[in-house]
């Protein structure tokens, strides 16, 4: 049985990672109104396995007899100076997420609930990639200074990511 505390805090992130896929989901549009095809297919892939994400804190929350309460999504940026800005807005809010995964990562320990704390090891390490990943383009980007050829390139380059299916996570994976 989750605590009311606890309960609101992975409402909370369940929520924030349906944001996570709102925000990657208008970069993929900025990109492909850009006609940058590799770099909103990365976009696309990312949120979809922030769907992924929210479908573990829904799932986690129905199996410890909680209930989940989904509440206004904020209505993502629409525009980006270049690429390599939209990356590290990503970044940013890749470093955001993993703080607050930190967050809850202590509220169960103070609440002595092994269970969520051992359901967020996951996601502590799922956040070391997600920055890890992200950045990896973005010092691509630094490196190349958004010039024609090197974005040429790394849409290319972005263009083989598949995201890792969230379907099999409804599956109880
Ligand atoms: Fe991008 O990791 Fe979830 O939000």
């Amino acid at each position: 049985m989750l605590s009311e505390k606890m309960l609101k805090a992975l409402n909370e992130q369940l929520n924030r990672e349906i944001y996570s896929a709102y925000l990657y989901f208008a970069m993929a549009a900025y990109f492909d109104d850009l006609n940058l095809e590799g770099f909103a297919s990365w976009m696309k892939a990312q949120a979809e396995e922030e769907w992924g994400h929210a479908l573990r804190f829904y799932n986690y929350i129905y199996d410890r007899n909680g209930r989940v309460e989904l509440s206004e999504i904020p209505q993502p940026p629409k525009e980006w100076k270049s690429p390599s800005d939209a990356f590290r807005a990503s970044y940013e809010h890749e470093q955001f997420i993993s703080k607050c995964i930190n967050e809850l990562a202590a509220l169960a320990e103070e609440e002595k609930d092994y269970s969520t704390r051992a359901f967020l090891e996951w996601f502590i390490n799922e956040q070391v990639e997600e920055e890890a990943s992200v950045k990896k383009v973005l010092d691509k980007l630094r490196l190349v200074k958004d010039s024609p050829q090197g974005i040429f390139m790394l849409d290319k380059e972005l263009s083989v990511r598949v995201p890792k299916l969230p379907t099999l996570l409804m599956q109880g994976e």
